[in-house]
């Protein structure tokens, strides 16, 4: 999978070196580039932002760096299959496991990170003539900008990619696979601070094992969640 970021901010991605994603990236599973939106600017300062026009507070990343950063990032071939470009925004379809797999299946995405109050909405409108387009939201909150979304998407999805996690077991009983949140784990010593295993998990009895653990997983849903159980 080949992932391009457009960021102001080039270094927040340093880390991505490191972990499951690096070692994806050393493997050559994941090919991750990120590009400084300002090396797509021209004047001395490296503006990437301007008042809005209408007036209003804040302020608004200009449309020409955006252009000329998805120029470069953006294949050329009309033929071939477009990417998918992602633009993080509170203003987005909301992110979940299920968009996560789905996404984990392109053979390339692009993440375009506004910053300030958005980006002109000529960027969208333009982008989408020569790609695919989805704003994307991490849910109800509002974040400075789009750099920890991102990271956070990526982490989701490249977890998701074929070889990046080495038992792939491990990815169908997680909380979200199943619309149900994760059962309690355990492991030794089996008293700890006075607190005990549950016993079941230590009768060898696999059936009633499974079976605990689906009603750990519904209880803990319905707590916690309801909303899952209603979908
Ligand atoms: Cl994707 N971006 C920003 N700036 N804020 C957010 C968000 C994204 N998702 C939730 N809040």
């Amino acid at each position: 999978m080949r992932l391009d970021i457009v960021t102001i901010f080039p270094e927040f991605f340093d880390i991505l070196d490191i972990s499951l994603l690096g070692k994806a990236r050393r493997s050559g599973l994941i090919d991750l580039a990120v590009h400084d939106l300002r090396d797509y600017t021209h004047d001395r300062h490296r503006t990437v932002d301007d008042t809005p026009y209408g007036g209003g507070a804040g302020m608004v990343m200009k449309p020409e760096p955006w252009g000329e950063a998805l120029d470069e990032v953006l294949p050329q071939d009309p033929a071939g299959q477009q990417p998918l470009v992602i633009f993080p925004s509170p203003a987005g379809d909301v992110f979940t496991q299920a968009m996560a797999r789905e996404l984990s299946t392109e053979a390339h995405l692009v993440f375009g990170c506004g910053r300030y109050e958005g980006i002109d909405q000529r960027v969208f409108e333009h982008t989408a003539t020569r790609a695919r387009v989805r704003l994307v939201s991490l849910g109800d909150y509002v974040l400075n900008g789009g750099e920890v979304a991102v990271m956070a998407m990526i982490e989701a999805i490249g977890r998701l990619v074929p070889g990046v996690v080495g038992n792939p077991e491990s990815l169908v009983q997680e909380s979200h696979e199943n619309g149900l949140l994760e059962y309690p784990s355990y492991t030794k010593p089996a008293s700890w601070r006075g607190l005990d295993v549950p016993p079941i998990l230590l009768s060898g009895n696999h059936g009633a094992i499974a079976q605990w653990r689906h009603e750990q997983q519904v209880e803990r849903t319905r707590r916690v969640r309801p909303d899952l159980l209603e979908s």
